[in-house]
């Protein structure tokens, strides 16, 4: 019967996006979900986007299914965005998925069905999805050490402690590639390099999270860190998104790629993947994928999508300053200037959950209860206001 069944919490973080809409406060301000806003408040189709859709309404001929694995040119861009030409092809094995959260999905099914007994080992803290995506799949999680004890650095030394103590071989190791979410912490080259050689030594699989590429130093920058594993490393699985880079939220596209030590390997390892998407959404979306690959496959349209990315990293960088100054002008006493140092959407702010809670409550201002802000929902024209709100809760 479906009387008694009893209700579950909302998503901590799109919960708050719920309660924003309901709220009467005219100052409201949602920075809490981790969408991008320009200067007008809104989230915009990039120009590459709209010219590529444009292009494909043109030249569209079916709205036939995909193949399960999605389409081959979106998987060959992805191959050559994501790895360049570091690693023979014929080892990577791409699947086009509905978003990152998809790619996470199929990766956890995957590791579950084909790597049991193991384990998958997520920082602390890390985006509240990962754990229940991998209890979802009957993934049991561990966590390691990641932020330091003064909420604003990296604890690498803990890392490393907690992954070679604690972990056994065959057991995975989720990693942020960069703009690490909820922290913005990001390890440094130096940092990636003891963390490869442990996760080789330890004989950990690597399932690196890569959400938001072109967000922390720029697009091919972002993928250093992706890069020092795969060289100490010959498997892992690479989950990307173009929710944020292209700005495709509500179009779903991602891709789950696994990387294996010869190409036998990596077909056997395919075929499961299949399998796992087959039973579950059969094929993914097609429109999403269509775009990624008209711009990429398109000099003049890449060059603009690079544009827009650095684009709206910098806007982001630029919004981060201006909180830091305008901080300091309300007389609050508290130097954010560590956030000058955090990449990505997202900043630890340090805020406790009750000056959270004060915030919404008193000012209709939403970040999530960790402290988290997204640092890309902020807007010019009211930092201020939001700065008087934040020193006024300190
Ligand atoms: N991984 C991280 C760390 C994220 O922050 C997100 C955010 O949305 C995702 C994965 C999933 O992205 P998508 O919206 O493409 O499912
Ligand atoms: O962390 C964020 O805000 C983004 C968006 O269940 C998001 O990753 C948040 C929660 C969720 C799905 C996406």
């Amino acid at each position: 019967r479906f009387i008694g069944i009893p209700t579950a919490p909302p998503d901590s973080i799109l919960g708050l996006t719920e309660a924003f809409l309901a709220d009467k406060n005219p100052s409201k301000m949602n920075l809490s979900v981790g969408v991008y806003k320009d200067a007008s408040g809104q989230t915009p189709i990039l120009k590459c986007v709209k010219e590529a859709e444009r292009r494909l309404i043109e030249t569209e001929a079916t709205k036939g299914y995909l193949s399960i694995d999605g389409l081959p040119d979106y998987r060959e861009q992805v191959r050559s965005l994501v790895f360049g030409d570091s690693i023979d092809a014929g080892r990577i094995a791409i699947l086009q998925t509905p978003g990152g959260t998809g790619a996470l999905r199929v990766a956890a099914d995957f590791i579950v069905a084909q790597l049991s007994p193991a384990r998958i080992w997520m920082p602390s803290p890390t985006w509240a999805n990962h754990p229940a995506i991998f209890a979802a799949a009957g993934l049991a999680s561990e966590t390691y050490r990641y932020l330091g004890s003064d909420r604003t650095s990296f604890d690498l030394a803990g890392m490393l402690e907690d992954l070679n103590q604690k972990t056994k071989p065959g057991d995975a190791v989720l990693l942020h590639a960069c703009c690490h979410n909820p922290t913005g912490v990001d390890p440094t080259p130096e940092d990636w390099k003891a963390i490869a050689k442990t996760v080789a030594e330890r004989q950990l699989i690597p399932l690196i999270d890569f959400a938001y590429q072109g967000f922390g130093d720029g697009i091919e920058q972002d993928k250093a860190g992706l890069q020092t594993i795969l060289e100490a490393v010959d498997e892992a699985i690479v989950c990307n998104s173009f929710s944020k880079n292209f700005g495709l939220y509500s179009e779903r596209v991602g891709s789950v790629c696994l990387v294996a030590a010869d190409s036998e390997t990596m077909k056997a390892a395919q075929s499961q993947l299949k399998t796992i998407v087959r039973t579950n959404y059969s094929n993914p979306p097609r429109h999403g994928g269509a775009i990624v690959a008209t711009v990429l496959q398109d000099a003049e349209l890449t060059t603009l999508w690079k544009q827009e990315v650095d684009e709206m990293r910098q806007r982001i960088d630029a919004l981060r300053q201006q909180f830091v100054e305008t901080m300091k002008t309300t007389g609050a006493g508290h130097d954010f200037s560590f956030l000058l140092k955090q990449k990505g959407m997202f900043s630890f702010s340090g805020l406790t959950p009750m000056q959270v809670d004060e915030l919404k409550n008193k000012h209709g201002i939403y970040i999530v209860g960790s402290g988290r802000i997204n640092v890309a929902g902020m807007s010019e024209a009211k930092m201020d206001s939001l700065c008087q709100s934040v020193a006024s809760v300190l």
